[in-house]
């Protein structure tokens, strides 16, 4: 009998969403840092055996939307809660227990679900007992089990818990596929990963990363990416003294996309103005947010 279906991941803001699938598919697919909102999009990473296809959804953190990026961000989160064979949903050791819509929705769903507590290593033996029977009791219907995304401990018992959940089904995707996003999607997310990590405050929420082109030859990529921000004082923090930052920013993005394509790159960064980008239903179809597709 084969198995296929899909795993949704959900859950709050900087939970280990991204880092437990990751670890799930062997693959750096989803990008990590230690701020909250740093998945904005809906990102699936594949598992494949002989008798079995799980397709993992990587999804962002549950907020409040502030605006129109917020609003769509909630959207996948939204689908995600739809189309799940199997919700994988990620909590935290230190995490107050919120009673948001969608745990709600969770709550009153018949789909199978699975409760990860993650970041277990930093903590103890009694703190995971009494959050494994919080859960219990709040979700009676599904399996809880405490992990550590960032230490790989657990994550098997996830892996067999899944493959125990999952429904016969044919496979979704060729067995050789491994996500549904494309390079160009992946050199974006590093850059914007990168800026998540070298500026403060509001820069990186008000930044979005483009490739404008893409040249494949034999021994190097040439790529170039566009960074919009929201207003000029922006461009001149990205950019920062004697264009140091932005020098920066260039170098550390190159490295990690050399590692991921494994070739050499020529990455060239640019920055346009783009005001109010993130309540702009134009420029957010733009940059792939419309959730009809
Ligand atoms: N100590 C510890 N830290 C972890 C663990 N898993 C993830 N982290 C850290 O938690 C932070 C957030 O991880 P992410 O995977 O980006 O979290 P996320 O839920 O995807 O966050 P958003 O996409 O912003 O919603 C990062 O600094 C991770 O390194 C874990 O098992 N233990
Ligand atoms: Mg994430």
């Amino acid at each position: 009998m084969h198995k296929a279906g899909f795993v949704n991941i959900i859950g709050n803001p900087n939970v280990g969403k991204s880092t437990l699938m990751n670890a799930l598919v062997g693959e750096q697919l989803s990008i990590i840092t230690h701020k909250a909102q740093t998945t904005r999009h809906r990102i699936m990473g594949i598992v494949n055996g002989d008798d079995f296809q799980i397709v993992y959804t990587d999804t962002p953190g549950i907020v409040t939307p502030h605006n129109r990026l917020h609003e769509q961000m909630m959207g996948f989160v939204g689908t995600a809660l739809a189309d799940a064979d199997l919700y994988l949903l990620v909590t935290e050791l230190g995490e107050p227990p919120k009673n948001t819509q969608v745990l709600q929705r969770i709550k009153q769903a018949t789909i199978p679900t699975l409760v990860v507590i993650n970041k277990i290593d930093l903590s103890n033996q009694a703190e995971i007992a009494s959050k494994i029977a919080h859960w219990q009791q709040e979700i009676p219907r599904a399996e809880v089990i405490p992990c550590s995304a960032a230490e790989h401990f657990n994550l098997d018992t996830i892996f067999h818990t899944i493959l125990r959940l999952l429904p016969a089904h044919p496979a979704y995707f060729p067995k050789d596929e491994l996500t549904d996003r494309s390079m160009r999607f992946f050199v974006s997310e590093i850059v914007r990963e990168k800026i998540l990590l070298l500026y403060q405050k509001e820069i990186p929420y008000s930044c979005e990363v483009a490739v404008e082109a893409y040249e494949e030859h034999e021994d190097i990529d040439n790529i170039s990416c566009l960074i919009f921000v929201e207003r000029e004082s922006q461009k001149a923090i990205l950019i920062g003294h004697q264009g140091k930052a932005i020098k920066k920013l260039g170098t550390e993005a190159r490295r990690d996309i050399e590692e991921f394509t494994g070739k050499r790159c020529f990455l060239s960064l640019h920055i346009k103005v783009l005001k109010d980008w993130r309540n702009s239903d134009r420029a957010l179809k733009s940059f792939g947010y419309n959730l009809d597709d």
